[in-house]
């Protein structure tokens, strides 16, 4: 049954949420995830005002995702970031309240059952987006081809072309462990469309990554007073009865 559309900021199945551990629950159903990307469907980064895009051509099913807890297959669309101002928080998702200074998400959508990423954006199965949290450590190589063109796309509205961006190179060693829940879109349209899939591995990056992270701004050239892009999260959202399922014990 239809009902209505799935706009609901105030809804049941927001995100982000804080994953208790502890209350999770195991599924030995689920399965582990396989992700197939083709890195030359990257085709540009934008900044949006809001975060920074890896965007992907996604007009056909060259960079896709299953396995796991979707039943279909979704394809691959754009990966963005959220981080703080200081490495002590700026991710969306917490572990037992544990805040990350970034987390990465990459947007999937269901193109067995919908057409466009603008239709699946409106469905309850819609969308499956990944989540990987950012730690401070070491510099990560595959990330700093990434970081060195930030640069250009400073200001809010600017796409600089960026090709060949293999985004597998941003997911941990062990993509097997996760947790998963209904959720939403963190920012407009807020949609209730989204199945989580939180990784349970962290990845590291340096400090000094992160620092070009936060030189990006919210505010476009012709702007007078300049805003640094940090602490470009959703606060949390009440779980409202649900369930974090985990793949592993
Ligand atoms: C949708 O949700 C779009 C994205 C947005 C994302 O994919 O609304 O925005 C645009 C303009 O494409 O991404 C960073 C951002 O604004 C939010 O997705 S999320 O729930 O994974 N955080
Ligand atoms: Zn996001």
């Amino acid at each position: 049954m239809w009902q209505g559309p799935l706009v609901a900021p105030g809804g049941n199945r927001q995100s982000p949420i804080d994953i208790r551990v502890r209350k999770s629950v195991f599924d030995p159903h689920l399965k582990p995830l396989t992700p197939d990307y083709d890195p030359r469907t990257c085709s540009q980064i934008w900044n949006n005002g809001y975060s920074f895009l890896v965007e992907y051509d996604d007009t056909t099913d060259k960079s896709t995702l299953k396995g796991g807890p979707l039943e279909d297959n979704f394809r691959l669309c754009q990966f963005h970031f959220h981080w703080g101002e200081s490495n002590a928080w700026g991710s969306e998702h917490t572990v037992d309240r544990r805040l990350f200074p970034a987390e990465l998400h990459m947007v999937h959508w269901n193109s067995d059952k919908y057409s466009r990423f603008e239709e699946a954006v409106m469905e309850e199965n819609g969308l499956a987006v990944i989540g990987v949290f950012l730690k401070i450590g070491k510099r990560h190589e595959g990330l700093q081809k990434l970081v060195d063109v930030l640069p250009a796309v400073r200001h809010k509205d600017s796409v600089v072309e960026f090709t060949r961006f293999d985004p597998a190179c941003l997911l941990p060693t062990n993509i097997d462990d996760y947790w998963t829940y209904a959720g939403s879109l963190t920012t407009p349209p807020l949609t209730e469309a989204v199945t989580w899939i939180i990784m349970k591995q962290h990845i590291e990056v340096s400090h000094e990554q992160l620092a070009v992270f936060r030189s990006l701004l919210f505010t476009s050239a012709e702007e007078e007073v300049q805003k640094s892009m940090v602490n470009n999260f959703r606060v949390q959202q009440s779980l409202q009865g649900r369930t974090v399922r985990s793949s592993f014990t």
